[in-house]
Formats: C-alpha cells, structure tokens, sequence
C-alpha cells in the first residue's frame, strides 16, 4: 500500500467517525469519489436532467476564439481535480498551450487521462501531478517560467462552503502564481424545480451515487449499515443558495463501523453534500476574496452556467 492511499482511508475513518461519534450527521462530499462513485458520477452527467456538463462543454466548444484572444499562447494549462478531463480538450485545442499539469488525488485516474490525452496532443508536453490541490502545489520545474492557466471546470467549487472556497482560491493563486488566469466554472441559480430534478434525477442515479458512500463505508471500513433503510434527498436552500444532499434512515437503524456500534431513529438524516450556486455577482465577489480580478465571463443564452476567466 503507498503512502497516499494511506493517508486517504485514515481521512476517511475519521470522517466516517466524527460523523457518528461525535453526531455531527455529515461526512464531507470527496468520499462520494471512490471508483464506483466515480463511475456513477460520469453517468450522472450524461443525465436528461443534470444540465451542468452538457452546458459547460458546449460553452467550452463555442468560445474558443474568445479564449484564445484573452489568454494568449504559450500558457501552461493546469488543471485542479482533472478526474476523467473529459473537458479539457477543447479548451487545449482553442489556446494553443505550452504543456498541461492535470493535478489530482487519484494517481489512477491521472494516468489514465494523461494517456489519453497525449494520444489527441501528441506535441504537448504532460506532467500530471499527484497531489491534494485543497492546498498549495508544488509544480514541475518545467513549468517554472511558464505564464499559468488554471482551470478549474464543472462547478466543483459548488461543493465547498464558502470558507473553503476562498481558501482554495488563495491556495490556487499561491500555487499558479504573478499573472496568472483562471478559468473557472460556476453553476447558475435557477429556476428551483430544475435545480432539484437535476440532484434527484427520475432514473435514481444521483440516489445510488449517494448511496453508495454507505457501501464505501460498509466496504472500507468494515461496516454494515443496511444501505436499503436509506433514501437519498436533494433540498434546496435559498438562505446558503444550494442543493443539500442527505441519506435518510427510513426506520431505525443500528449498524456497527469499525466494531462501534451506532444507531439512528427513523428520519434522521446524514448530510453528505453540498452543490452552491451562484449569481454573478456573489461568484466575483467570491473570486476577489481569494485575490483573483475578473476578466472575462461566457455564459449560456439560458444563463444556467458561467465560466469566468480572472487574473492573479
Ligand atoms: C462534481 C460537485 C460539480 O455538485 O453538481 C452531481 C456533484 N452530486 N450530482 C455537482 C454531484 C450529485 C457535482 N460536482
């Protein structure tokens, strides 16, 4: 077992255990990514209802000119939580980069996709990188005099309390650097309806991806939580303007993790992610929080999603 893989199930273990120990009813949403979530999550996005991915791709295909003329050629592209970087090609067709960092946490996936790619951009120089981007990255020295792109797609920052996001934006500009972009993307609020059927889609995929963190547990870390006696909810809240995704026990429940034996009474509800979303003006304010100054911002004809350029 390497390091890495080490440091990630003792993460997980005291997620999972503060969660029922301390009856804090929550464990973050990274632990939803192991590779089955991750399977689901990729068919999550080819839903009828989940809008996000499908808007943001096309968004990516249609301005390629626009990026290229307001980022200029010659950037190292680098890429935070790459996952499958099914996006990213069309924003290294568009600008003529100088070499691509995909940074992620799972080395699996990283060289995968780095494979990949390099398949489609045979001349491109690509050095992914295995790290946490939650904090500071330290990059290839082949980058070092680069000017830097960030990318950050798909409205992953949704998930992050507000905190955590300007956190991580600081953390970003740390790691890119003195003139450096970002393109980022952020989800819309919207009509609420649309913003519910798009985390509780009518096949229940977004309720096994959900469901399957107690799997994880029961699998990982020697539990045995009866999956069966939870259901998936999506809610939105207007006052922190998000989805919040919870399982709920349907009865009660006592299921043991780890040898410790927990239990819950019917209706109590785990609450295992958040999706933010964002008006324009909260996204660049956020953004100014964490030292990024807004360049430049393309957005769908519905105005569902928005990818905004900024600079350090
Ligand atoms: C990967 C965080 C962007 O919030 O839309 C989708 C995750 N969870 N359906 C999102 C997710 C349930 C997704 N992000």
């Amino acid at each position: 077992m390497d390091m890495t893989t080490t440091l990630v199930d003792h993460t997980f273990r005291k997620d999972v255990r503060r969660c029922f120990e301390r009856q804090t009813f929550a464990i973050p949403a990274r632990w939803l990514y192991d590779r089955r979530g991750s399977e689901l999550f990729e068919e999550i996005t080819e839903l009828p209802e989940y809008y996000p991915t499908r808007t943001e791709t096309k968004l990516l295909e249609a301005n390629g000119d626009a990026f290229a003329a307001a980022v200029g050629p010659k950037r190292a592209v680098i890429e935070f939580g790459s996952g499958s970087s099914t996006k990213t090609p069309h924003l290294l067709k568009a600008i003529d980069p100088a070499a691509y960092v995909p940074i992620d946490i799972s080395g699996e996936f990283l060289e995968h996709s780095a494979s990949q790619l390099q398949d489609e951009f045979p001349d491109l120089p690509i050095l992914p990188v295995e790290a946490d981007f939650m904090k500071r990255v330290e990059l290839p020295e082949a980058v070092a005099d680069m000017p830097k792109l960030g990318f950050f797609p798909g409205s992953t920052i949704g998930n992050m309390i507000a905190r955590t996001s300007v956190d991580l934006l600081r953390f970003m500009r740390e790691t890119l650097g003195e003139g450096a972009q970002l393109l980022i993307g952020f989800d819309r609020i919207k009509d609420e309806q649309i913003l519910v059927n798009a985390y509780d889609d009518s096949a229940g995929v977004t309720a096994q991806f959900s469901l399957n963190l107690l799997d994880r547990i029961n699998r990982e870390l020697d539990g045995n939580i009866p999956v069966d006696k939870f259901r998936h909810v999506a809610v939105w809240s207007d006052i922190y303007a998000r989805i919040e995704i919870y399982l709920e026990a349907q009865e009660d429940v006592e299921f043991s993790i780890d040898g410790a034996a927990h239990a819950l009474v019917e209706g109590q509800r785990l609450h295992i992610e958040n999706s933010h979303k964002y008006g324009l003006r909260d996204a660049r304010l956020m953004l100014r929080a964490g030292g990024w100054t807004p360049l430049h911002e393309w957005s769908d004809e519905r105005d569902y999603f928005t990818l905004m350029l900024v600079e350090a």
